[in-house]
């Protein structure tokens, strides 16, 4: 049998890694993965800053070049060039938006104001107070509560952005789920999970009956998990 032609250096653990193995997933696109954690030696040889995810190109054109790619936008990028379909991108005037490059302005959004809120501010905070067993519930909400605060409000303008029903620009599953996806799941597992509003947890059920979502929810903090 023929190996998969794609590496994804990332654990399971991590909320970019999961969106890229969704997308490689959904479309069917075979792949191994490395299951490491941020700033470990295997992270600093794929990605010049040691993050999370690098997606490894074996072959190119019939040649084997073990290209390293960097960066969830641009592995988004290029998947979509070699696995077109099922396509994850929009049309203009899908859901609210007027031209289908919206869809990556709510990628952007989510990269670089929902994972610092998200992630940073509340769920690790809470699970690295959780695990550590010396705070009360009520002390650990004393102490993140600034942080739901500035959660609250990246959800409620995220929200303004999403199409009323079905998924993000409504009926066409896109990037934009892939991306808000693993990070809610997440959210969804600790008692924050609370100020998730009826349209999320309602997008959230579509999203889990996705057979890519199930395939991927092993081994994440959204079923407990720890890393790798
Ligand atoms: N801009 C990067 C961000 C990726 C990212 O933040 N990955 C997390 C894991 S989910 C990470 O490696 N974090 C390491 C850190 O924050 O130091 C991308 O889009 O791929």
């Amino acid at each position: 049998m023929t190996p998969p032609s794609f590496t994804v250096i990332g654990t399971p653990f991590s909320t970019f890694t999961r969106t890229i193995t969704l997308a490689l997933t959904h479309k069917g696109i075979t792949f191994n993965q490395v299951r490491v954690v941020p700033h470990s030696d295997t992270a600093y040889e794929h990605h010049p800053f040691g993050f999370l995810p690098t997606l490894v190109i074996h072959e190119l054109n019939g040649q084997k070049v073990d290209l390293k790619l960097r960066e969830s936008q641009a592995i988004a990028r290029y998947i979509d060039r070699v696995g077109p379909e099922p396509t994850l991108t929009i049309a203009d005037g899908d859901g609210l938006t007027v031209v289908a490059e919206q869809m990556w302005e709510f990628v952007s959004f989510v990269g670089a104001y929902g994972f610092p809120a998200v992630e940073k501010g509340v769920v690790k905070p809470r699970v690295a107070a959780t695990d550590q067993g010396t705070l009360s519930d009520a002390e650990i909400r004393r102490t993140i509560a600034p942080a739901v605060a500035q959660l609250r409000a990246f959800l409620d303008k995220i929200e303004a952005h999403m199409s009323p029903e079905g998924y993000v620009f409504g009926e066409k599953l896109s990037w934009a789920d892939l991306f808000l996806y693993p990070l809610l799941a997440d959210l969804r597992a600790i008692p924050e999970g609370e100020i998730l509003s009826p349209r999320l947890v309602g997008w959230m059920d579509k999203m889990d009956q996705l057979d890519a979502v199930e395939k991927t929810r092993a081994d994440t903090l959204s079923v407990g998990a720890r890393p790798p």
